[in-house]
């Protein structure tokens, strides 16, 4: 087994928040899985221990902050959060470090609550669980809207990244899941909630303006490596006006690293490392949605070299977060 892992897709849950993921379980399931959100220092480490993860990088669990659309308690949830997290982190800091949760709804609180949670309390970067509900309960607002301007110039000058973790489309807006409840959540509308949303960041020519900004992605990509070439082979015959000057396979390698949380399959890993290369990829399990065994037995046991398992596993993520 391979000792030493970093795993940064790994999740905890309050008292405000817990009730966003409820509705992903069966009642059995979300009687344990309700305790293990909210633990940090017996069952995760224990789990941690016993599977060669030295390090978590914590997060909110979604869709939580992006879900408050009164912008004031946005902000005042996401600060208790944070402070929360940090607060466990200072109690082991050599096993956890965390990953800010940011009220999106007001851009400028967002940059200001990124810097205080990076500059102050010491986070590696920001987790924000996709598009924000913004003042009325009926809306959905993803971050290539203009007003996000000033917010990617701070998030790149801070120098730590934003990792884009799903969330499910709005209930009013899930005409194409009727009838097929099952689709929603991770089983698929996860990946094409979260991969448009992606898309849509790279199209507006934000990483033109940004070339230093770095982004995270879970799940292998969300389907992205796979479809990446198509999308470019078919936008090179017709652009259709749209801003971005590179291809979107070049924003995949330079802009974006992706985790394999919750995708434990090593065909799809062995096409990502093709598209974008085994040095843009992070070991991560999706605690406690996924179990950390099957996350590291199957990587353990994943055909790829050890010097990519080494990478993937630990030194990639030691290199990104400065650990
Ligand atoms: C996740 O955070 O990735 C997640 C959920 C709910 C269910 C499954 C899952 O938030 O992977
Ligand atoms: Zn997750």
């Amino acid at each position: 087994m391979m000792r030493g892992k970093i795993a940064l897709e790994e999740h905890f849950a309050m008292e405000e928040t817990l009730g966003d993921s409820e509705r992903y379980f069966p009642p059995d399931v979300w009687r344990k899985m309700h305790g293990a959100l909210t633990d940090f220092h017996q069952k995760r480490l224990e789990q941690m221990d016993q599977h060669g993860i030295e390090m978590m990088l914590l997060s909110l669990n979604s869709p939580a902050i992006q879900a408050i659309w009164d912008r004031k308690k946005a902000v005042q949830i996401a600060r208790l959060a944070n402070d929360h997290l940090a607060e466990n982190i200072a109690r082991n800091p050599s096993r956890f470090q965390g990953l800010a949760a940011l009220p999106m709804q007001d851009p400028d609180e967002a940059a200001r609550e990124l810097t205080r949670c990076v500059q102050q309390l010491g986070f590696r970067g920001a987790l924000v669980n996709g598009f924000s509900q913004v003042d009325v309960e009926d809306s959905a607002v993803y971050y290539d809207a203009p007003q996000y301007a000033g917010f990617w110039e701070i998030a790149e000058a801070l120098g730590v990244p934003f990792y884009l973790h799903p969330r499910d489309p709005l209930f009013s807006r899930q005409q194409h899941y009727e009838g097929h409840p099952w689709f929603v959540g991770p089983v698929w509308a996860f990946a094409v909630e979260t991969s448009i949303h992606a898309l849509r960041l790279m199209a507006c020519g934000l990483f033109d303006r940004h070339p230093k900004l770095t982004m995270i992605l879970g799940h292998l990509g969300e389907g992205i490596p796979f479809n990446i070439w198509r999308t470019d082979h078919r936008l090179k015959k017709d652009r259709r006006g749209m801003p971005a000057q590179k291809p979107f396979a070049e924003y995949l390698r330079e802009n974006f690293y992706l985790t394999t949380s919750g995708n434990f399959r090593t065909q799809t890993l062995i096409n990502t490392m093709l598209e974008v290369g085994s040095d843009r990829i992070l070991f991560s399990a999706d605690y406690p949605f996924e179990d950390v065994r099957d996350a590291a037995e199957w990587f353990h046991s994943a055909s790829i070299s050890e010097t990519d398992r080494i990478k993937i596993g630990r030194t990639n993520a030691q290199k990104l977060f400065g650990l």
